[in-house]
């Protein structure tokens, strides 16, 4: 129980297994936090288990070449320490993966985190003991661990997608995956290099693999509305003006749809201003770059197809203008899905990449991929001798990384069955079967649509005060309910439907992952919103969710 626990590994007398307050899976920017409110602020002992050697968690594995964070560094960052604002100082706008990564490494050392994570090593299994009222987590080295809370801090993008081609075994060349990408340098120098996958990922790297590759092949299912990320050194007269007003940027942080404010006022509707004006307005957010066209726009875009339709041309002129052949351009260009209905991403010279020798387009729903090859990608049409392959095919998202730890909630009942139809929580932070179990921006949370850094500090904020809560008050257990989890569903799935975002097969649905249930699974009602909605829930005594007290006998020995 969480006041008799103190202390790392308290032996449990018959077995070698360590006890712990909470046990923490995964070191990237959720789980660094979580266990510095749960160790230093509220006294547990925590346990963070990281599959990685290092801190960083998506931050360490994506270190493809290009990888970098397309909302302004000194919002993608935590807030939660206004010494740290201060003694940190970012090179980039946008920061590329190294520079991340130095700087949770920091966080790590700056709050003597590592000392209570323990690295390389790989949670299999997580089993909610309905007797003792604790977890029981089995790591891949054959170890447990017990302790009365779990908490996932994996993210949302833990758990590649890795499409099953016919022959994949058979490639003779390199194989890379952008999500565990070399830690060496990569040189494609005189290599034939192929690319499948056009989202996010792949339109950073494949502008800078171009330069390098002596021939770059990629292999493209659906055009992607991307926008220019418009990245420039940081100087210091920013960097200053920022520092002085950090707390005033963060303020405006949560008033904004993602989590990122604009200079430029959002207006209301694209349908309201002439034509010229539109395009001024477009023009501006398009020179602002990140999400501006996106989200810094007009209201409306998101949620209305005609006022949609303006934001897509506008993108779909720009492909037009900066390829130089019509018909790779035409390739290039979505036609069939809202602008903004799948993730957004940012480019830096991609459109341009297509108007060099050594880039080849290949649309595979014009000319399927039938199999690779030892020597390449056979499609219906050709085979592509290829030195080296690179999947950017992106994730099993929200839901992937939970599957893959094995967790079973009451009576040994499996997540993923409880979740058969998609995923089933409360808030995003809870679901009913499993106690104590905490999912750190977990499905149906505004997670990824809006700041994660934000979104990651209200979650652990959120729960480590519902840890200090149930202390005060002698609770053994929590729950969700199960009629408020499937009003959350409800709620989140008609927000959704709102907007035009579920109108695009998306991995926001799931669409991406053959047989995946096809379910939105980001929370759309802004993080403003719904973390009123947590407060409130916390306000009205935890409403929708069920505590049990501490059992008599356990109150008797405690005492
Ligand atoms: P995404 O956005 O899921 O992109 C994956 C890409 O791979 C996308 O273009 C897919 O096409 C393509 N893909 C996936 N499976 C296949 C198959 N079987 N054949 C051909 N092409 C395929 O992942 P990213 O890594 O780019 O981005 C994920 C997030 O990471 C990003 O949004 C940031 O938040 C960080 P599709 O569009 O599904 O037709």
């Amino acid at each position: 129980m969480i006041d008799r626990l103190q202390g790392q590994g308290v032996s449990t007398g018959t077995t070698a297994t360590e006890t712990y307050d909470v046990v923490v899976v995964g070191a990237g920017f959720a789980g660094l936090y979580m266990l510095h409110r749960l160790r230093d602020r509220l006294g547990l002992s925590a346990r963070v288990i990281e599959a990685a050697p290092e801190v960083g968690g998506t931050w360490y594995w994506n270190r493809y070449p290009g990888a970098r964070c397309d909302i302004p560094a000194h919002h993608y960052s935590y807030a939660f320490c206004p010494e740290l604002e201060q003694e940190w100082t970012w090179s980039e706008r946008f920061a590329a993966q190294p520079e991340i990564l130095e700087y949770l490494k920091h966080v790590a050392d700056r709050f003597d985190l590592r000392r209570d994570i323990q690295f390389n090593t790989r949670v299999t299994s997580a089993e909610f003991d309905d007797e003792a009222n604790q977890w029981v987590i089995g790591t891949a080295d054959g170890q447990m661990l017990r302790a009365q809370f779990f908490v996932s801090a994996v993210g949302c993008l833990a758990a590649a997608n890795i499409p099953e081609f016919e022959g994949s075994d058979e490639f003779a060349g390199e194989t890379y995956f952008t999500g565990q990408w070399p830690h060496d340098d990569v040189d494609f120098t005189g290599r034939r290099v192929g690319v499948i996958g056009t989202g996010a990922t792949a339109i950073q790297l494949i502008p800078i693999v171009a330069e390098q590759a002596r021939h770059l092949t990629v292999f493209q299912r659906t055009p992607n509305y991307a926008t220019p990320l418009q990245n420039r050194p940081m100087d210091e007269a920013t960097d200053r003006e920022i520092k002085a007003n950090y707390r005033n940027l963060r303020r405006k942080e949560w008033q904004s749809l993602v989590g990122q404010p604009y200079d430029h006022s959002v207006q209301p509707s694209a349908l309201a201003v002439s034509e010229e004006e539109r395009r001024q307005h477009y023009e501006q957010c398009w020179q602002e770059g990140g999400f501006a066209l996106w989200v810094g726009s007009y209201e409306d875009i998101l949620f209305d197809r005609e006022a949609n339709e303006t934001a897509a041309e506008f993108v779909r002129e720009k492909i037009r203008e900066r390829v130089d052949a019509p018909e790779i351009a035409e390739k290039l260009t979505p036609r069939d899905y809202p602008y903004g209905a799948k993730r957004q991403p940012c480019e830096t010279g991609y459109y341009e990449t297509f108007n060099r020798d050594n880039v080849t387009l290949v649309d595979v729903r014009e000319t399927p991929i039938r199999r690779v090859t030892p020597h390449g990608i056979a499609t219906s049409e050709r085979e592509h001798e290829l030195d080296c392959l690179i999947y950017a095919t992106g994730f099993d998202a929200f839901t992937g990384g939970l599957y893959r730890m094995n967790i079973r909630g009451r009576r040994g009942l499996r997540l993923e069955d409880h979740w058969q139809a998609g995923p089933r929580t409360y808030l995003g932070l809870a679901t009913h079967n499993f106690p104590n179990m905490f999912v750190i921006t977990g499905p149906l949370s505004p997670s990824v649509l809006f700041n994660m850094p934000r979104s990651i500090e209200q979650h652990c904020e959120w729960i480590s005060g519902c840890l200090a809560y149930m202390r005060e008050h002698g609770y053994v257990t929590i729950e969700a309910n199960p009629e408020p989890e499937a009003r959350w569903i409800e709620h989140t799935r008609e927000v959704a439907d709102q907007t035009l975002l579920p109108q695009a097969n998306s991995w926001y649905l799931g669409a991406n992952v053959p047989g995946k249930p096809r379910v939105f699974m980001v929370y759309l009602g802004g993080g403003a919103q719904y973390k009123s909605i947590c407060d409130e829930v916390v306000a009205n005594g935890y409403e929708g969710f069920t505590f049990t007290p501490v059992a008599p006998k356990a109150r008797a020995k405690a005492g």
